[in-house]
């Protein structure tokens, strides 16, 4: 009974999704990305602890684990496509590892099969927004960029990036894409960001996003992150996730971002 509930208001919430939250073409604006001269470019001799060309994910296991963070999902998630989200950052990358399941989360020709990346980049509760997914509404920076091409094809992901211009903490009682302008006023375009990443297996995302051609604005002590992807563009897997939708389709059991601890060790 419970389960079959939970479909039902699936698919009513997936027709509100893919109608007022598909990604617009917007035009990128490179000028709000950070100057050159303020961003450190990664040293050539630096050697990533995470090889993200080497078709396995057996470095994570070599990482000291209080400096990874993960969330795994757990009984009841209303998008159930991904099952653990690890990432670390040494400072210079943020790496992550998403494994997610293939009978879902499935490389459809001629499909998008894209993914979010949403960043607390400044650590605070102040700034940000999009309640929509995060119980801590303090999204600063999303991303959002398709893993294969329309070949069905693995390609980097390298996506384009936007800032939270949406109400600060909001919205509190609709969704952003749901509400008046929806996804085009919550989101402004700042540039695209060259990303590396493979599939590894078939069941395994692994990527890395270079810090300083994000923002300048990280927090010393870390930042927080979540992660969805998306068939098509509808959402079909969330971490950190959240439990379940209302009866008007309203999401509820959200949780915050996963917060992401610099590794200074390796600075
Ligand atoms: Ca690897």
């Amino acid at each position: 009974m419970k389960a079959n509930w939970k479909i039902a208001l699936m698919c009513l919430t997936m027709v509100a999704f893919a109608v007022s939250c598909n990604p617009k073409n917007q035009p990128t604006d490179p000028g709000t990305t950070p100057s050159t001269d303020s961003v450190p470019s990664v040293d050539p001799g630096y050697v990533s602890p995470i090889n993200v060309k080497d078709n396995s994910v057996a470095d994570w296991d070599a990482l000291d684990p209080t400096k990874v963070a993960v969330a795994n999902m757990t009984e009841e998630p209303f998008f159930d496509g991904l099952k653990q989200l690890k990432v670390y950052s040494d400072g210079v990358y943020i790496n992550y590892m998403l494994v997610f399941d293939p009978t879902i989360y499935t490389s459809h020709v001629g499909a998008k099969d894209g993914m979010h990346i949403y960043m607390n980049i400044d650590n605070s509760a102040e700034t940000g927004g999009f309640f929509d997914l995060f119980a801590d509404a303090a999204v600063d920076l999303m991303f959002e960029g398709e893993l294969f091409d329309d070949a069905g094809s693995p390609v980097p992901y390298s996506p384009t990036m936007h800032r939270w211009v949406g109400q600060e903490g909001g919205l509190p009682s609709e969704r952003s894409c749901d509400a008046a302008g929806g996804w085009d006023v919550a989101w402004e375009a700042a540039g695209s960001v060259k990303g590396e990443s493979q599939i590894v297996g078939d069941n395994i995302i692994e990527g890395r996003l270079v810090i300083g051609l994000i923002s300048d604005k990280f927090a010393a002590e870390g930042f927080g992150i979540g992660f969805d992807i998306q068939q098509n563009w509808e959402g079909v897997g969330l971490l950190p996730q959240l439990d379940a939708q209302g009866e008007q389709g309203e999401f509820i059991g959200r949780t915050n971002m996963l917060f992401v601890p610099f590794d200074e060790s390796e600075e």
